[in-house]
Order: structure tokens, then C-alpha cells, then sequence
């Protein structure tokens, strides 16, 4: 089994630099030894090349900042992510913000008849330009990539349209803006808040999210963004949320869906080395990576 590696050292998509570390600091805590420990051949593609940040910082007929160094990006990474599922490999994505999510999907969707994803995150991520209010594109990548946004942000990879509503579940939200959350109930999008983690516990949401995937998908991308955890656990992020995932219910996650079976390609994102404490982020992103490629204790 072969794993190919491509970092993404985005950080136009949103506003703290130093999240374009990300790749580095996910390889320099050993992700490399860590998968192969566990029998994988590691491919690593190396880091894609990204674009200028725009001196006009947020184009004011848009509302999207960098949308033209985010696109180019994007288009790099989809075919990247193309060839890489082309050539048998699970691509596995190394991030820069969120913004790179929508890359990815442009790549791995055409693979795929009913692609579901799971979106670990704290945040929706379902804003457009007329209901994000910030212009980030990283709060955008999963409303781009169901349909919805800036029409060049929708011209990237094969289809406009990459995923469908019911073939996505959102794990750890606690911070949806009011926009997304129109979205999440005008498509019925399944979403388990942080009160569905606490009140029925992690084993419940995954195993019912695992069931729910497996009936529709031929195929699972897992998009996880490390603020999903809790703040303690992953301080380098660049928009953390109190009340998060736990370190040991996410272990939980990946372990469940390991035996699963489900998942076909992956991205860890937002890594922020400058805002963390001794790369402790970038650490638990890569064994959170060793959890879901099937490390065991016993
Ligand atoms: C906020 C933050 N909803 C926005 N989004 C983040 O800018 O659209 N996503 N941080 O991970
Ligand atoms: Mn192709
Ligand atoms: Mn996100
Ligand atoms: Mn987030």
C-alpha cells in the first residue's frame, strides 16, 4: 500500500501567517517514520509553489481575498491529487489553511460516483462571498465545492459541482455563521455539534456517521482541520474555538474509521507553527495520522 504526500503551503486563504509552516512542521514531527513504521511506502511529492498575496488585501467588489493566487493553487493541487489517485496512491494532504480543501476535492472527486467527505472541523467552512464575514476563503472550501460561490472558484477540476449535501457529515462544528447555517438546514446537511460529541459521546457520532457514509459513498475524504480539536490539545491554529474535540475522542475518530474501511484520501490543515507551543499541533496532526492508518498498541 503507497501513500503519496503533497504539502500546501497555503496561507492566503485566511489572515495569520505563518500557517503556510504547516507542511514542514507536520514532516518535521515525523510523519514520514511514523507511516512507514506501519509497512506504507511513502511517496513525498514535495510542496506546491504558491502564488503572491494581493496588495489589495480584500477586493471589495468580491469579498474574497488572494482569489486569484487561491485558484491558481487549487488548480495545482487538483491535478497533483488527480495523478496521484491515477497512479493507485492514497493522497494524503498537507496543509496551509483550508482554502487548499478546495483543490483537493476538484482532484479527487472525478474518482468517485457518490464522494462523501467528512469535514473535522470547528467550523462550517459553508460560507460564500455574499454571507462570509471575513472574505477568507478558508471558510468557504465546502460551500465550494457542493456548488456554491465565485464562479472561478468553481471552475476548477472536471465539474462545478464535486460533492453532494447528503454525502456530507460535519464533526465538531461550534461556530457556524448565520449563512451557513441557512445552508446546513436548506440542504440538510448532517452535522454533529459539539453537543451531539458530548451528549451521545465520539463512539455514537462515528459510528452512526461511518453507517450513514457507508450506505451512500464509494469513497471518503476526510478533510480535518485541526481546530476541530480543542485548543488545549492543538493551540497552533489560527482561529481556535473553546470547547473542541478532545485528543483522545479524535484518536477515537481515526481509529473507527480505520476499521472502517471507508476513507480514500486525506488532508490535515491549518497547522500554524508560529502560534503553537513546541509544534505540539503539527505532533498530534501526525499521530492522529498514525491512528488512522492503523496503528495499534496490542
Ligand atoms: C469563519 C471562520 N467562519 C470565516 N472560518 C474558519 O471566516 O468564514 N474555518 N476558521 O475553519
Ligand atoms: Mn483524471
Ligand atoms: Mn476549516
Ligand atoms: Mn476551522
Amino acid at each position: 500500500k503507497n501513500i503519496s504526500i503533497i504539502g500546501v503551503p497555503m496561507d492566503l486563504g485566511q489572515m495569520r501567517r505563518g500557517v503556510d509552516m504547516g507542511p514542514s512542521a507536520i514532516r518535521y514531527a515525523g510523519v514520514i517514520e511514523r507511516l512507514e513504521d506501519l509497512g506504507y511506502a511513502i511517496k513525498d511529492l514535495g510542496d506546491i509553489k504558491i502564488g503572491q498575496a494581493e496588495r489589495v488585501h480584500k477586493d471589495r467588489d468580491t469579498n474574497l481575498r488572494n482569489l486569484k493566487a487561491v485558484v491558481e493553487a487549487s488548480k495545482t493541487l487538483a491535478a497533483k491529487v488527480d495523478d496521484v489517485i491515477e497512479g493507485g496512491d492514497f493522497p494524503l494532504i498537507f496543509g496551509g489553511d483550508h482554502s487548499i480543501a478546495i483543490g483537493t476535492l476538484a482532484g479527487v472527486s472525478p474518482h468517485y460516483e457518490n464522494l462523501g467527505v467528512i469535514w473535522y472541523d470547528a467550523h462550517g467552512d459553508l460560507n460564500t462571498a455574499d454571507t462570509s464575514p471575513s472574505g477568507n476563503i478558508h471558510g468557504m472550501p465546502l460551500a465550494v465545492s457542493l456548488g456554491l460561490g465565485h464562479e472561478d472558484l468553481l471552475d476548477i477540476g472536471h465539474d462545478r459541482v464535486k460533492i453532494k449535501p447528503e454525502n456530507v457529515v460535519l464533526i465538531g462544528a461550534r461556530s457556524l455563521d448565520e449563512g451557513e447555517r441557512e445552508l446546513i438546514k436548506e440542504k440538510g446537511i448532517k452535522v454533529y455539534t459539539m453537543h451531539e460529541i458530548d451528549r451521545l459521546g465520539m463512539a455514537k457520532v462515528m459510528e452512526d456517521a461511518i453507517d450513514y457514509l457507508k450506505e451512500k459513498t464509494d469513497g471518503v475524504h476526510l478533510s480535518l482541520d485541526l481546530d476541530g480539536l480543542d485548543p488545549s490539545d492543538a493551540p497552533g491554529v489560527g482561529t481556535p474555538v473553546l470547547g473542541g474535540i478532545s485528543y483522545r475522542e479524535s484518536h477515537l475518530a481515526m481509529e473507527m474509521l480505520e476499521e472502517s474501511g471507508l476513507v480514500t484520501s486525506a488532508e490535515f490543515v491549518e497547522v500554524n507553527p508560529i502560534l503553537d507551543e513546541k509544534n505540539k499541533t503539527a505532533t498530534v496532526a501526525v499521530a492522529l495520522m498514525g491512528s488512522l492508518f492503523g496503528e495499534k498498541l496490542l
